[in-house]
């Protein structure tokens, strides 16, 4: 059996650091499957389905990468693709705790799986899906942040151009 990773996420919506993340560990592990998280605790821009479509856009080059949702646990999503491992981004300190968190819990749900993170890329360190939102919301510039194709997503949700 090959090493089959997933990489959750709200992706609302996919950033340059999510990518940066995705492509980093598609070298690494034979299958990843990038997984939607449908959470019902944030109260998201883009449906699930526009994630989806939005995430298969920009990783359409990478063949070991699946794109998919889920609602309910990350652990038992995990046990359903047949996952050894979960890879997670780390921006900052300040991700530490949370991601801390998580894992520990993940790993009492599911001892099958071990979480790897992979350190961001210094230019995007500072990068978060709301950060995007909110420059775009203002019509800031964000080509340096997200895919062309999120880029024109973006302008259609907050200015439907
Ligand atoms: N550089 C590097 N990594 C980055 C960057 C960046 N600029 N931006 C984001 N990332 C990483 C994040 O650290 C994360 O690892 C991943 O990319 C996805 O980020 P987000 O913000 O889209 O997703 P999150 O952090 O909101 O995802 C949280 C989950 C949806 C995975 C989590 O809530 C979850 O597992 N929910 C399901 C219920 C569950 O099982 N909970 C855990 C057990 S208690």
């Amino acid at each position: 059996m090959g090493s089959i990773a997933v990489c959750p996420g709200s992706f609302d919506p996919i950033t340059y650091g999510h990518l940066d993340i995705i492509r980093r560990g598609a070298k690494v592990f034979d299958m990843v499957y990038v997984s939607v998280m449908n959470n019902s605790s944030k109260n998201p821009l883009f449906t699930v389905e526009e994630r989806i479509n939005l995430i298969k856009e920009v990783t359409k080059d990478l063949p070991n990468v699946k794109v998919d949702e889920h609602t309910g646990l990350l652990a038992d999503y995990a046990k359903t693709v047949n996952a050894n491992a979960i890879i997670r981004g780390l921006r900052a300190v300040s991700d530490f705790e949370y991601e801390m968190q998580i894992t520990s819990m993940n790993r009492v749900l599911n001892e099958d799986v071990e979480t790897f993170f992979i350190m961001t890329n210094n230019q995007y360190s500072f990068l978060s899906s709301s950060i995007v939102k909110e420059v775009a919301k203002y019509n800031g510039n964000i080509s340096t942040l997200v895919p062309p194709v999120v880029e024109r997503a973006l302008h259609q949700k907050f200015y439907r151009l």
